[in-house]
């Protein structure tokens, strides 16, 4: 007998298990304690995603292993939750020194602003954890089916502006957070209370999917505002901040060859004042909480449930959900997403210096020892550290007396060339990818510096040595460096396998087309050598290279933009005129 196919399709496993953790507890302190394995049961892993804890094992060693019958080398991955990516010198000389103490050495900085510890050994964990909370940092919601570490502006400036931003995604942070003390008492020991808190926004089983928001501030789209599920793009008039346009539906992933997967730039649903950005932003998530498809985690991020339903639909439940009548978008434009670079003075007299670290790595290598001097500079710096987006970083509000000490230190430890590269280099992201993703398909993060070296050698003879190109690269389709949103986007199939997508605006407001589906690294450089010469003599002034792609390489196809963008569709994505136009209507 064939099966109905009008049945209800069975929930997805993860909705059981997050139905049957009593608050995100599960099993996780006695799998935690359970000294004869590095591992814990699969249970628990999908529910210490909620704690920001995920398990790795070191796929250089697996093989080895195996064929010697031992365990994988498991270790854990912790997730610091950092809204908007400001971090105290005292954090950060925490976060270095449990690094070097309980986990691998380096520190990564994420596309998400906040830091990461890799190879953190089971028995560890709690310690790590309990040591980040002394400096009142913690890893709640940094993973899981839950908001997201916020995204804000990482622009040092320290204008009131900024401020009443980084505040607003502060208080989104707070207010979104999981109300279950599971956290508390699993890893800072506080009694148990044994489950049955109320969750009053997410209920019990959370959210079908991850959940990204992100604010931004033009002209500078520096959080890639239209890859995150929900965004707020703050409206300025005469210095002050008049409201926010709302934009909902981001999302970069998508499974290879996989049409009904895509990544979607959001759409913009409507201007809001400030003071409604925790009512809006719940109305969005609650929307999504109750429509999002919890059959499907493939199917299930905020971007199909509008693209199913619709965004009128979705206007209509927000607007009920929340009592809130969204005015029509305010005009709005951005012109790029760079990070300020080098020293720089703001308005209140101090400095920040901006500094580029390719792929978000903070560790020491011979002749640059960037994570020696982040401490020396922790242990004198009285401002703060803001990590960006883009995986940078910048020491923010260093005093005139401190500039040199600064500069000094960055001197001594081999770091003053690190911003004084090709503009490419310093427009190139990648994921973590081997050896400690599980998903992984492709060499990524170790391969970026010599994909960045042989598109440079092909740049520099080309005369764009200084050209702000942006190449980012992944070892998978999940798009944790947001390729889709790069001019040159390289996304891993297999080893040395890459799908290579082309002709994304540099702005991040537009996505870019599959120009070849799986292709070697030395045969994406060989088919974009052509392209990359007539670009250097062909382009029209102040064109860019995702410009130029998309306007005279990639025909205008449909079926081309198959993949990365919703079937059926053409681009999805408005450019900033057409975002400009539809929304000042
Ligand atoms: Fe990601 C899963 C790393 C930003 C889309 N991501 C993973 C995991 C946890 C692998 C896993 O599930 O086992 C990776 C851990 C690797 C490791 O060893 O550290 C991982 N993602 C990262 C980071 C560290 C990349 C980086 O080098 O900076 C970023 C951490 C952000 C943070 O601090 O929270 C990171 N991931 C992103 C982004 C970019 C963003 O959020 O702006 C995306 C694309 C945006 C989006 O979500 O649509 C992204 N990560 C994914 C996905 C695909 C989600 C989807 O809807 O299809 C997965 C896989 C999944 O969720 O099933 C994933
Ligand atoms: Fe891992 Fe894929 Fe994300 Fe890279 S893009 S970190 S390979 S999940």
């Amino acid at each position: 007998m064939s099966a109905d196919p009008s049945a209800p399709k069975p929930l997805a496993a993860n909705e059981n298990i997050k139905a049957a953790s009593h608050g995100l507890r599960g099993h996780i302190a006695a799998d935690m304690a359970d000294a004869s394995t590095g591992a814990i049961s699969e249970d628990s892993n999908q529910l210490g995603k909620f704690h920001g804890l995920y398990l790795q094992d070191d796929r250089d060693l697996r093989n080895a292993l195996k064929k010697a019958g031992k365990e994988k080398a498991f270790a854990f991955m912790l997730r610091v939750r950092l809204p908007g990516g400001r971090a105290t010198p005292q954090q950060w000389l925490v976060l270095d020194k449990l690094a070097d103490d309980m986990a691998s050495p380096s520190l990564k900085i994420t596309t998400r602003q906040t830091f990461q510890f890799h190879g953190i050994i089971k028995g560890n964990v709690k310690p790590v954890i309990q040591g980040m909370h002394r400096v009142l940092l913690d890893s709640i919601a940094a993973c899981g089916d839950v908001n997201r570490n916020v995204l804000a502006p990482p622009n040092p400036e320290r204008s009131a502006l900024l401020q009443e931003i980084y505040q607003h995604a502060r208080d989104w942070s707070e207010y979104a957070l999981p109300k279950t003390r599971a956290y508390h008492e699993i890893w800072l020991d506080e009694e148990m209370v044994a489950g049955g808190e109320v969750e009053p926004m997410y209920g019990e089983t959370y959210l079908p999917r991850k959940f990204k928001v992100a604010f931004a501030l033009p002209p500078s789209n520096d959080v890639d505002v239209f890859a995150q599920d929900l965004g707020f793009i703050a409206v300025e008039e005469n210095g002050r901040l008049a409201g926010y346009n709302v934009t909902v539906g981001g999302g970069q992933g998508m499974s290879h060859g996989n049409a009904e997967t895509f990544a979607r730039l959001a759409d913009v649903l409507g201007f809001i004042p400030p003071d409604k950005v925790n009512t809006v932003g719940e109305a969005v998530l609650t929307t999504q909480r109750d429509f999002g498809d919890r059959t499907n985690r493939r199917h299930a991020r905020l971007k199909y449930t509008i693209q199913d339903r619709g965004l009128e639909w979705f206007r209509g439940e927000v607007e009920r959900r929340s009592g809130v009548a969204l005015a029509p978008a305010r005009p709005f434009g951005f012109t790029t997403i760079a990070d300020p670079l080098g020293w720089h003075q703001c308005e209140d007299g101090t400095w920040f210096y901006g500094l580029h670290i390719l792929s978000g790595r903070v560790r020491d290598v011979p002749g640059r020892a960037l994570k020696t001097a982040m401490r020396e500079i922790a242990s004198i710096h009285t401002g703060d550290f803001r990590l960006t987006p883009s995986q940078n970083l910048t020491i923010s509000g260093v005093t005139v007396e401190q500039k040199p000490v600064i500069e000094s230190i960055l001197e001594r430890h081999g770091l003053l060339g690190e911003n004084d590269r090709s503009g490419l280099r310093l427009n190139a992201l990648s994921c973590v990818a081997l050896p400690t993703c599980g998903l992984a398909l492709a060499e990524s993060e170790r391969v970026l510096p010599d994909i960045v070296t042989k598109f440079e050698t092909v740049l520099d003879e080309a005369g764009l040595h200084d050209d702000a190109i942006s190449l980012r690269v992944t070892g998978c389709p999940n798009g944790c460096a947001r390729p889709y949103l790069a001019e040159i986007g390289l996304v891993g199939r297999a080893p040395n396998k890459y799908a290579l997508f082309l002709g994304a605006k540099y702005n991040g407001t537009r996505l870019n087309r599959l120009m070849a589906p799986s292709v070697s690294i030395d045969d994406a450089l060989g088919l974009l050598t052509p392209i990359i010469r007539r670009y250097a003599v062909e382009r029209e002034d102040g064109e860019g290279f995702g410009d130029y792609c998309d306007r005279t390489v990639l025909p205008a196809d449909a079926t081309l933009h198959s993949v990365g963008t919703p079937p059926g569709s053409t681009v999805h994505a408005p450019d900033v005129a057409t975002v400009q136009t539809a929304t000042s209507a």
